[in-house]
């Protein structure tokens, strides 16, 4: 048997912002996706290589390699609609109560995974980096010592201002955030700014959790963005 590597270049026309779930079907391997350039992370399943897109309406090419066999290439929207998280002011402060958990304390990752790095003025000097590949996701296990309502916030540092991130409480969809740039990667200076997540009713979002542990999970849909910690601020 000899198989030809293929490469295909497709010429796709998105018609909203939104999460679109990537189907390839019938790969006997794991192929090689580009979306206008940039990797998609895969993972492959029974022959399907699933992953994720998330991208502004309008022209895009999805380029697909080292597939000796496809069936169908399928993209569905999954109708999800970003909440813009609110960044804090650069002198804000954590206030009593809150409990804040390290980025870089992570309990599980997938195939892409990030970097723990040293950067200027990450809280315990180190941050969860290299957030670089859409579909990229991480696990974090917070524990929550006093029932209550919480507001949820994300320390994070980055250039862009195009960032998405599917974020999961206890399994669960919490929603789509997306973050605005800092100014930089603390490399060299404090970028770190703090940003609450926000309700679609433009209230800060908040989460009734209960004492315990409580798992936190992010999924890169688009744009990279340091991450040095989150935190819980008790609401009201
Ligand atoms: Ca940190």
């Amino acid at each position: 048997m000899c198989s030809s590597r293929s490469r295909s270049t497709l010429a796709i026309d998105l018609p909203g912002d939104d999460r679109y779930e990537l189907r390839i079907e019938g790969v006997g391997e794991l192929p090689s996706v580009t979306w206008d350039g940039r990797p998609v992370a895969l993972e492959l399943v029974d022959g399907v290589a699933s992953g994720v897109i998330w991208d502004q309406p309008g022209g895009h090419h999805m380029t697909i390699s080292g597939a000796d066999t496809i069936e169908a290439v399928s993209l569905t929207p999954q109708a999800l609609t970003s909440v813009a998280a609110e960044m804090m002011p650069p002198d804000w402060t954590l206030p009593d109560g809150a409990i804040i958990h390290e980025a870089e304390d992570v309990a599980e990752e997938g195939e892409i995974r990030g970097e723990i790095m040293e950067k200027v003025a990450a809280s315990g000097g180190l941050a969860h980096a290299v957030w670089d590949t859409p579909g990229q996701w991480a696990r974090w296990r917070i524990e929550v010592p006093l029932a209550g309502e919480y507001h949820l916030l994300v320390r994070g540092a980055s250039i862009y201002d195009q960032i998405f991130r599917e974020l999961r409480l206890d399994g669960e969809l919490l929603q789509v955030a997306s973050f605005g740039p800092t100014g930089g990667w603390c490399r060299a200076t404090d970028d770190w700014r703090w940003s609450r997540l926000m309700a679609p009713d433009g209230d800060p979002l908040t989460v009734s959790l209960s004492a315990g542990e409580h798992t936190l999970y992010m999924q890169q849909l688009r744009g990279s963005m340091n991450l040095d910690a989150f935190a819980l601020v008790p609401a009201g």
